[in-house]
């Protein structure tokens, strides 16, 4: 299956506390050419694309990486969803003030969320059954020199901020 990983990658730089200064980007927020102006976005060609499941589904689609049966699309509409839940959740922990006392509380939650993951993946080899998805991409990014692990959120976070 052939997976490529070319594209330019355009980084906003934000300012440091106490301001944040996101100017960079608002500077061109709305002179891409974006229906709904927003960060990540993805240009392809015609396509201008925001909203990150948006994305992840034109990467999937373009490299026949999309679920085909009724029951492949049944599961990565709720595993997309599922993900992003817990997306959330962390997010809301890594940007909360409070965040040295929600910490023990996430973690203590976190390894029976991690095992609802690990049940589904116990069924089957991959997240849609027999069938390899945005995983292969994944992976690709991550042995590819564009690999950004850190930092997982903005400056503005408590956690995940470096
Ligand atoms: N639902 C959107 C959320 C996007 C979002 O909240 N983006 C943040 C960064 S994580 C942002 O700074 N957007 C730029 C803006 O609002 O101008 C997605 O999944 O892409």
């Amino acid at each position: 299956m052939p997976v490529t990983l070319g594209y330019e990658e355009k980084k906003y730089m934000m300012g440091d506390a106490p301001d944040y200064d996101r100017s960079q980007w608002l500077n061109e927020k709305f002179k891409l050419g974006l229906d709904f102006p927003n960060l990540p976005y993805l240009i392809d060609g015609a396509h201008k694309i925001t909203q990150s499941k948006a994305i992840w589904g034109c990467i999937a689609y373009k490299h026949n990486l999309c679920g085909e049966t009724e029951g492949e699309k049944i599961w990565e509409d709720i595993l997309e969803n599922q993900l992003v839940d817990n997306h959330v959740q962390l997010a809301r922990l890594c940007y909360n003030p409070d965040f040295k006392k929600l910490k023990a509380e996430y973690l203590e939650a976190l390894p029976a969320m991690l095992k609802l993951y690990s049940q589904f993946l116990g069924k089957q080899p991959w997240f849609l059954g027999d069938k390899i998805t945005l995983g292969l991409e994944i992976s690709a990014y991550m042995k590819s020199s564009c690999f950004l692990p850190r930092p997982v959120f903005t400056k503005m976070a408590v956690w995940g901020n470096k």
